[in-house]
């Protein structure tokens, strides 16, 4: 049986916010199994390489120095659907934007400080959580960690 993997990681607002438990609890209690978890003071390099995608755009430096501003909590969930699940579980990219019930919609109203990523697609997964972990420090999962999030009694995963 494999489920999906994804990234997150809390951003610093979420630290300095002391929004860490009651975020990752959320996860927990969804039924994600924390298949790695760490603190790390992302670098200017690293946050570069992390967000090239937006090298072009005029709140890359801003979000460069956003990332690098203190310390974050890296993880990666897994789970049935993890990639999508999770990025619907956080709202839309600005907290202003979001529907209550999710993450941002919750706990953000800005356009930057918007407590967490998520991998947006299962390809980024897999390059991210390369990014961010390496293999030794992720932690496999057993049939008891996950028998009353799914049914497992039968054939597959329900
Ligand atoms: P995502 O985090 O929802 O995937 P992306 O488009 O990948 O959003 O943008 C990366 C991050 O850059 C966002 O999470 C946010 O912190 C910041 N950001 C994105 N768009 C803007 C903007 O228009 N103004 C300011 N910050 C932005
Ligand atoms: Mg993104």
């Amino acid at each position: 049986m494999s489920f999906e993997r994804t990234l997150v990681f809390l951003k610093p607002d979420a630290l300095k916010r002391r929004l860490m438990g009651e975020i990752i609890s959320r996860f927990e209690k969804r039924g994600f199994f924390v298949a790695g978890m760490k603190m790390i003071c992302i670098t200017e390099d690293f946050a570069r390489r992390h967000y090239a995608a937006h090298r072009d755009r005029d709140f890359y430096e801003p979000l460069v120095r956003y990332m690098t501003g203190g310390p974050s909590l890296a993880m990666v969930l897994e789970g049935k659907n993890a990639v999508r699940v999770v990025r619907d579980m956080m709202g839309e990219t600005f907290g202003v934007d979001s529907k209550p019930g999710t993450i941002r919609g919750d706990y953000a109203l800005s356009n930057r400080y918007n407590l967490l990523h998520g991998s947006d697609s299962v390809q980024a997964a897999r390059e991210e959580i390369q990014r961010f972990f390496r293999p030794d420090e992720l932690v496999p999962y057993t049939q008891e960690d996950i028998q009353w999030n799914y049914d497992i009694s039968g054939k597959g995963v329900v």
